[in-house]
């Protein structure tokens, strides 16, 4: 097989890289581990940047986005059993985000590439990137008992966390910074009318939760938890009491339970690998980068490097020049470490940190006071959450 691009993952980041291109005539092919709806059953992000949700009408996925998405101009912090607003349009200068869980804006972009015939490769098993700083790199895999390989001219380490891209670079080139937190977040979605029309993020001496929402009728909450804790520690009932707890009394007391449809604990950890260029590889989302979701950084940081790869590829493809692609890992980290620093912000700002010291916590809550004492704080906070500029 041969193409001009070849998109290891079939997550947000390589689908979307591969619609847009195919829209700009520039040919390339997805290799996907697992099967669609093992993609699709994944439940992650759910707060788009107005950025992100732009590169979605460009790809030509943002009609069902447009339709059922929530555009949120602000967020709610509980804090001391009051809550708070922090308004986004107003401190971010008229912006606001989107709020439509990342499993339907992957099903729609998967959606575009069947209707426009893209090339996605389900089961693509031992996906392996071959000569990469050679002209003419490829990839392998096997697929029912045969390897296929792929003829590219660059390939595109879309492939997450846990992926063979990343891995792909040498030792002595990869340098990767890391913090690991010394807590999960639990996750339940469920079949209930949201407890807040808007987010609310809330910090308590019992831990850190967040409600937030995929539609009027369906729920996402989540509680921050040790380590040592599994889902089957959590039943649904322990669980809602838990949230209760964390919550100021007037939300506590109009939150409709019901049934978990969906029950997991995600670790949070900050992650980033430099360079996200290797030869003819490049390494975009989850697969050189990871946020504690607290901050909705960890989709949104995938959107800004599959824009700079994007007019990258077709800057090289259509005017012959690769400037783009020479300044796209020094282009992406500039922004990457910005919104990591955001979400380590957000992150220990709202959490119990069972190590800290008095001092520690009094600092935190003096963080709180301050940023609602300032504009220029919450203009701050603003900016970042709705996304700073690609
Ligand atoms: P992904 O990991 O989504 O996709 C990579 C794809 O590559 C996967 O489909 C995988 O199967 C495939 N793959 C892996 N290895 C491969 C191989 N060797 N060969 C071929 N394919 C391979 N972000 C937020 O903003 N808010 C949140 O609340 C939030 N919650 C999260 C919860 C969890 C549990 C996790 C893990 C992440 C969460 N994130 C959240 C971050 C998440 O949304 C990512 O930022 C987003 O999935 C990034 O997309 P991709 O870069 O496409 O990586
Ligand atoms: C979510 O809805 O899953 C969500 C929203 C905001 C966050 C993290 C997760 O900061």
């Amino acid at each position: 097989m041969k193409t001009q691009v070849c998109i290891i993952g079939g997550g947000p980041s390589g689908l979307m890289l591969s619609q847009l291109l195919h829209l700009k005539g520039i040919d390339n092919v997805v290799l996907e581990k697992h099967s669609r709806e093992y993609v699709l059953s994944r439940i992650r992000a759910g707060v788009l940047e107005h950025g992100f949700a732009k590169l979605m009408r460009e790809a030509q996925c943002g009609e069902r986005m447009d339709r059922e998405g929530e555009i949120h101009e602000g967020f709610f912090i509980a804090h001391q059993g009051e809550l708070k607003r922090v308004d986004l349009h107003r401190f971010s200068g008229g912006n606001s985000v989107v709020v439509y869980g990342q499993t339907e804006l992957t099903r729609d972009l998967y959606d575009a590439r069947d209707r426009m015939k893209g090339v996605v490769i389900h089961n693509a098993e031992d996906v392996q990137p071959h000569d990469l700083t050679q002209p003419h790199p490829f990839v392998t895999y096997r697929q029912g008992g045969e390897v296929v390989r792929v003829d590219c001219d660059f390939v595109i380490g879309a492939d997450g966390f846990h992926g063979v891209s990343r891995k792909s670079i040498p030792k002595t080139v990869l340098r990767e910074y890391e913090k690991v937190y010394p807590f999960g977040w639990l996750g339940v979605l469920s079949r209930t009318k949201p407890v807040s029309p808007e987010l609310i993020y809330a910090k308590h001496e019992r831990g850190f939760a967040l409600c937030s929402l995929r539609s009027q009728v369906l729920s996402r909450y989540y509680i921050q938890v040790p380590l040592t804790d599994t889902v089957e520690d959590w039943s649904d009932e322990a669980f809602w009491e838990e949230l209760k707890r964390r919550l100021p009394d007037e939300v506590s007391a109009r939150m409709v339970t019901g049934p978990s449809i969906e029950k997991s604990i995600a670790p949070l950890r900050s992650f980033v690998a430099e360079p996200m260029r290797y030869g003819n590889l490049f390494l975009a989302g989850d697969a050189a980068h990871i946020v504690p979701p607290t901050g909705a950084r960890g989709l949104n940081s995938a959107g800004s490097d599959i824009y700079y790869l994007y007019h990258a590829l077709v800057r090289h493809y259509k005017q012959g020049d690769s400037q783009g692609l020479e300044e796209y890992s020094s282009k992406a980290l500039a922004r990457v470490w910005k919104a990591q620093r955001f979400s380590w912000w957000m992150t220990t700002l709202l959490h119990t940190f069972p190590a800290n010291s008095d001092y520690d916590n009094k600092l935190r809550d003096v963080d709180m006071a301050y940023l609602f004492s300032s504009e220029a704080a919450q203009r701050s906070l603003a900016e970042n959450y709705v996304g700073l500029p690609f």
